[in-house]
């Protein structure tokens, strides 16, 4: 292919064409010049590193050339944009998602192969950008991989985080965090852009100015930092397209050194370098527990004062800001960017003189929250102290905004106290703060939750009166994955099985995946299936032992639980059944026979900061070094925890799982993706009627899937009348058994006091109500080991999750935010 970069305007003659044949020839050419140029050193000369990034850096080439000529093709088209405001993406490798979309597997292949090269070595060696902590942060890189694969203009927005989530180690059970240092072998995927830099100032006071009979406030900051940004390449699958994301990085001012510099004190200068690049230092290791920190908040209002500048830089000069909703939607995925609707404001208001209600209009068209949580206690507030002490303009235009909203409220409803307080962008107690959810669904034109019973809840149950206020702003958008990743790469046994029964189309359109309902019942695509499961297994053993030294038991049911350690997800309720199992064998209650031999695989990381989410790993390693090493259970239960559960496990782990743990209490999970990964896959969910789980079961058939548990209303009722673990505890032998082993000791050498937070917790506690779905879960086990003695009935099931769950791709999730929300057609 040929692409030219030449410009109609130009005076000069047109620039020479670029070309780069997608040849194994050319790569080769193209590779052997980054190593020898870029690299600086030879063919014979290169380390595994070398050649590594000079393969990425060959592969981003490749794309870039597609890039340059898109952004040819776009350019003057005016077309609305999506701007993703995410403080997270969790993106995983590079590699082989670009080679898939770029369609250049096959000439790298052929190309390293010329070059006495083992791909596979490279593949290993790539170390994936951590740069979120869980479900959004992964639901933002999915994505940005729709979008750009439906064609749609969009930029992502986020930081460059130098230190991504932690590497987990255990040391004697106990998770260990390790820096997460991903950039410093070099970092060939992002480009970074000095002479787009910004600046983002922070602190000062504000002043207000007679500007010619209008009294308007302005802002006087006390100090700046540089937003440098560095650019990663997201092309579409095989559509020519190429969307960016573009991530901040902190650095400090130039003028801010220098008249410290200046001053001679050196020290005091390295200093506030270090504090300005502090900011896009290291990821909030949090998930659903926000942390209120001072530099988390300087981390989120620097990502989106650069991203909205950024933005409006892009526009033609003479653009008329009122019609700024024409041209952009910015999507804030939950609360992190929120900060963006005053920042806007100041913008419109103060810098371009917009009036205010004008500005407000606008603003209120260009944005829209999406809400990831149902925990009160993950809904973000920043004490007015610290907002007014970091952004005081900010704070003041919060207030405004929380006037006139409380005015059209009490219009409505009569100076009705209740509701006012209840309703308040600024909350009162504990401390004064503003209320980012409240703030985002004030000014957004849209508030979605991310599976249909979670976006009944958030109406319901989270944000009732604004639902009652705006009913028309609620919307719901359930979430979806990439099919490109998450099938198409992680699994290619399965990926060619669909494609020679059905062809290639499923890979941009997901729902014809339903073609294959009928080959459930053809007993030579069950065999296929069923063997492509079993080599599946194959290749997670070989990861996990050359990873760990572990390996799955030969002829195992694959349970697997990965996702963050959290109370509410109800690792324990797993633990429980572990506990059981093992309790009734060495009781003799099971006979061994009888044990379906099964390996339960964990993998979750819980927050540092997190105690009992970190005794909950203790436990889980505790309990499998004892079931793991205990002779009487000859090897038919094991339990494995592979350290630092990331993407790149998960796309080993998910094809080969047998069985989808997905057992929050309802009404927790705000939708799970995991989930639907592996559906995709072939895995049977057993899961609670919560979050997205309830719309896999409708698809696939409550024959296809493992139900237990209470649901959201016979959960909020035991809560309302008074919820008492202790007697679940005392009324199912069964449970107070497996209690009372754990409690003894007898995964802690005798020990009583190492797990005796976790006993008590669930005895006297038990916010999430492990206790009272306990044997609902035990029953659903049995139900679980029954189906699988059925190998044949579990592999049609197995197909029949596939074929069923088109639905969940993140394709028809940008479809349902376009058609909803953003109202931005595709460009072709
Ligand atoms: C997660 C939710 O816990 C999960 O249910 C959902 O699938 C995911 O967002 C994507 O919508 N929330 C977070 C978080 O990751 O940090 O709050």
């Amino acid at each position: 292919r040929r692409v030219t970069s030449s410009d109609a305007t130009a005076p000069h003659p047109p620039v020479p064409a670029l070309e780069l044949p997608p040849t194994a020839d050319g790569f080769t050419a193209q590779f052997l010049r980054n190593l020898n140029f870029d690299g600086g050193v030879t063919l014979a000369d290169a380390s595994t590193n070398d050649r590594y990034l000079a393969l990425a850096r060959t592969v981003r080439d490749y794309l870039m050339l597609h890039a340059l000529a898109d952004q040819q093709r776009q350019a003057g088209a005016q077309a609305k944009a999506v701007c993703y405001l995410s403080a997270e993406y969790l993106l995983g490798n590079q590699l082989d998602n670009d080679l898939l979309a770029g369609d250049l597997a096959g000439v790298a292949a052929d190309a390293m192969a010329a070059c006495g090269i083992d791909l596979d070595e490279l593949r290993r060696h790539e170390i994936e950008p951590g740069l979120g902590n869980g479900g959004l942060g992964r639901l933002a890189a999915c994505f940005i991989d729709s979008l750009a694969t439906l064609g749609v203009p969009s930029i992502g927005y986020g930081i460059r985080y130098e230190y991504g989530i932690f590497r987990q180690t255990f040391e004697d059970g106990q998770q260990v965090e390790q820096p997460d240092a991903w950039l410093t072998l070099g970092a060939p995927w992002e480009q970074p852009r000095p002479e787009a830099a910004q600046t983002v100032s922070f602190g000062g006071r504000t002043e207000t100015v007679d500007d010619a009979g209008t009294v308007r406030s302005r802002w006087i900051p006390e100090w700046n930092v540089s937003a440098v940004p560095y650019d990663y390449l997201v092309p579409g699958f095989r559509n020519g397209r190429v969307n960016t994301l573009r991530l901040w990085r902190a650095k400090a001012t130039d003028a801010f050194d220098l008249r410290i510099f200046n001053s001679g004190d050196y020290e005091q200068a390295v200093r506030a370098q270090t504090f300005a690049e502090n900011i896009s230092k290291v990821l909030y290791p949090e998930d659903s527990t926000p942390q209120g920190k001072e530099l988390r908040l300087q981390q989120q209002y620097f990502f989106v004062a650069a991203s909205i500048r950024d933005f409006l830089g892009r526009l033609p000069e003479d653009f008329d800001l009122a019609r700024l909703p024409e041209r952009v939607i910015f999507q804030l995925n939950d609360t992190h960017p929120v900060i963006a609707v005053p920042e806007l404001m100041r913008v419109l208001v103060d810098e371009h003189g917009m009036a205010w209600d004008e500005a407000w209009a606008v603003t209120q068209q260009c944005f829209a929250y999406t809400c990831h949580t149902l925990l009160p206690e993950a809904l973000e507030v920043w004490p007015v102290e610290l907002l007014g002490r970091l952004l005081p303009r900010h704070l003041e235009i919060v207030y405004r905004i929380n006037e006139e909203f409380l005015a059209a409220v009490r219009a409505r409803f009569g100076d009705d106290e209740m509701r006012i307080r209840d309703m308040s962008i600024i909350a009162e107690f504990p401390v004064r703060a503003v209320r980012m959810a409240y703030l985002a669904t004030v000014a957004g034109s849209r508030v979605n939750g991310v599976a249909e019973l979670h976006s009944q809840l958030l109406r319901d149950k989270v944000l009732p009166a604004f639902a009652e206020f705006f009913p028309e702003k609620f919307t719901n958008v359930t979430n979806g994955v990439t099919p490109r990743r998450f099938l198409r790469l992680a699994n290619p046994g399965l990926s060619t099985l669909i494609t020679d029964a059905i062809g290639d189309g499923w890979v941009t359109d997901l729902e014809r995946l339903h073609e294959l309902e009928p080959l459930a019942e053809d007993a030579a695509f069950r065999a296929a299936f069923a063997a492509v499961k079993a080599g599946n297994k194959r290749r997670l053993n070989e990861v996990l032992q050359a990873r760990d030294g572990m390996r799955v038991g030969d002829g195992h049911l694959v349970d697997v639980m990965v996702k963050r350690l959290h109370e509410y997800k109800r690792q324990l309720l797993k633990v429980l059944h572990v506990v059981s199992e093992y309790e009734g064998v060495v009781s003799g209650r099971i006979a061994l026979a009888d044990l379906q031999p099964r390996t339960v695989l964990f993998g979750a990381k819980a927050a540092p900061g997190y105690a009992m989410a970190k005794r909950i790993i203790h436990l889980i390693n505790a309990v499998g070094s004892v079931v793991n090493t205990d002779p009487r259970l000859d090897g038919r239960l094991q339990v494995l925890f592979p350290p630092n559960y990331n993407v790149t496990l998960a796309e080993s782990v998910i094809p080969a799982a047998d069985l989808s743990e997905q057992i929050s209490l309802a009404g927790k999970e705000a939708s799970g993706t995991g989930n639907m990964k592996f559906a995709l896959n072939g895995a049977l969910t057993i899961g609670t009627d919560d979050g997205a789980n309830v719309e896999i079961r409708e698809l696939v058939g409550d024959a296809n899937f493992f139900l237990f548990g209470m649901t959201e209303p016979e959960v909020a009722e035991i809560a309302q009348a008074g919820y008492h673990p202790a007697a679940f505890y005392q009324e199912d032998a069964g449970l107070r058994r497996a209690i009372d082993l754990i409690a003894s000791g007898a995964f802690s050498g005798g020990d009583r006091s190492v797990f005796e937070p976790v006993v008590s917790n669930l005895l006297y506690e038990d916010r999430f109500m492990v206790l009272a779905d306990y044997s609902a879960y035990m029953a659903a086990q049995q139900r679980v080991d029954a189906a699988y003695a059925d190998q044949d009935g579990w592999t049609r099931a197995a197909i029949l999750n596939v074929a069923r769950c088109g639905f969940f791709s993140s394709d028809r999730s940008i479809r349902d935010y376009i058609d909803r929300i953003w109202h931005t057609p595709p460009t072709t």
